[in-house]
């Protein structure tokens, strides 16, 4: 083997400058969703207040794992038959049918004839991303349109996975609710067979979802000009506390017997954030059609990471399967979920208390994780420099990273932005 040579400066003692064969490459500017914690760990104040990224906090604003995946740990620790063997390509067969029946409903006919063709993925991301893969590899049409606004990943994650972007119509500010008009025309303009991608609730970053007769409206619409609907299911329990009832949507898509993909991420609604998993499931018109559609998911994961990760998933088999840990999981996620709830409510009250001009009933109404407060970039960048307030730039707030403690301090930052900053 050569030896290496390494030029240490004789003053400095450091290694010397060189050219290098990366002198161009220019610096790339942080993620606008990560990058806010990578701000907020540098800042020094004692009051700093990380609200950027959707990651649940308690009331002491610590991480939290839940209890029911403390325990299904432990239980995998002490089984000594437990070994780690890779998975298969597509991952645990127990989790894929148990995350199929959980979003689907455990009486899904899809799942009963055998139509529905389950992957495990690296969370979210993962699954999304070899849903866009495959779909450029395999389907006809490769656009994907997705809402305007979306989590701000979307278009890079289908991007990338090869399909062409196109935006429909969602959010109307001046409403701050749903622009379902706007919604239908878009649909109803895109090409036939265009891919939609529908957040499955708790729209990321507006907290704005259709109503179920709204998604009706949509479902009739994207079934008659034959659109293939793309769920995103990241936040299933942490809009209504109820794992079924943030599942409807994807549920009355699978009803009416036709074809969907659904990405669902256990980061949230688990706590599972970096073990990194969740699962794609491809909902087909048949049995054979889905066992061939499986089998070209599994040329899809095999040359970007091979196998998923066996730990994370193992401890989603181990909840799901026993009845006992289920019901314990369904009660910790709607306290995640309450206390998200109760976050909306007390941050409203302090406007109220504190005559903040504007109407903020948007806090108390949007739906899950975030809240999409209106205040905009110089109002954001004013609250992270007089308040040490650290949120994304286009106004979003993670209300599970308040607590009861902060909702004053907070309420002062917006007030203040709200009366100084236009
Ligand atoms: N889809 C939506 C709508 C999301 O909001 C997120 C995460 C994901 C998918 C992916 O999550 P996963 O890969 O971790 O399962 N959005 C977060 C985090 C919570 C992020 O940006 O990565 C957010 O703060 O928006």
């Amino acid at each position: 083997m050569e030896k290496q040579s390494i030029a240490v400066s004789p003053t400095s003692g450091r290694s010397e400058a060189r050219n290098s064969v990366f002198d161009h490459v220019v610096r790339a500017p942080e993620d606008p969703i990560l990058g806010v914690t990578v701000a907020y760990n540098k800042d020094p104040s004692p009051v700093k207040l990380n609200l950027g990224v959707g990651a649940y906090r308690t009331e002491e604003g610590k991480p939290l794992v839940l209890n029911v995946v403390r325990k299904a740990e432990q239980t995998l620790v002490n089984d000594s038959s437990r070994v780690k063997e890779y998975l298969p390509i597509v991952g645990l067969a127990d989790f894929n049918k148990l995350s199929a029946k959980l979003i689907l409903g455990a009486d899904s006919p899809a799942i009963q004839e055998n139509r529905v063709a389950t992957v495990q993925s690296l969370s979210g991301t993962g699954s999304l991303r070899v849903g866009a893969e495959f779909l450029a590899r395999h389907y006809h049409e490769r656009t994907i349109y997705i809402p305007q606004p979306t989590w701000g990943n979307h278009p890079k994650v289908f991007g990338l996975g090869g399909l062409s972007v196109k935006t429909y119509r969602y959010y109307d500010p001046a409403t701050r609710g749903l622009n379902f008009q706007g919604l239908l025309e878009d649909l109803g303009s895109a090409p036939s067979g265009s891919v939609v991608l529908l957040h499955a609730c708790a729209h990321n970053p507006t907290g704005v979802d259709p109503t179920p007769e709204q998604w009706e409206q949509i479902r009739q619409l994207i079934r008659s000009k034959a659109l293939l609907p793309f769920f995103d299911s990241a936040y299933q329990g942490f809009a209504s506390g109820s794992l079924d009832t943030d599942a409807l949507s994807v549920r009355m898509f699978v009803a009416d017997g036709g074809e969907c993909f659904v990405a669902q991420s256990y980061a949230k609604n688990m706590g599972l954030y970096g073990e990194r998993v969740g699962a794609l499931s491809i909902v087909c018109s048949s049995a054979d059609v889905a066992s061939r559609v499986e089998s070209q998911l599994k040329l899809v994961i095999r040359p970007m990471y091979s196998n998923p990760p066996i730990h994370g998933a193992s401890i989603v088999a181990t909840i799901l399967k026993d009845r006992t840990l289920f019901q314990e999981w369904t009660i910790e996620l709607k306290a995640m979920a309450d206390r998200i709830i109760s976050m909306r409510h007390q941050l409203f009250e302090a406007l109220r208390s504190r005559g903040t001009p504007g109407d903020w009933s948007h806090i108390i109404k949007q739906i899950g994780m975030f809240t999409f407060t209106g205040l905009n970039s110089e109002q954001v960048a004013f609250m992270t420099k007089e308040y040490h307030i650290y949120m994304t730039s286009d106004g979003r707030i993670s209300m599970a990273g308040l607590s009861s403690k902060t909702v004053p301090h907070l309420a002062d930052a917006i007030h203040a932005a709200a009366t100084q900053v236009a």
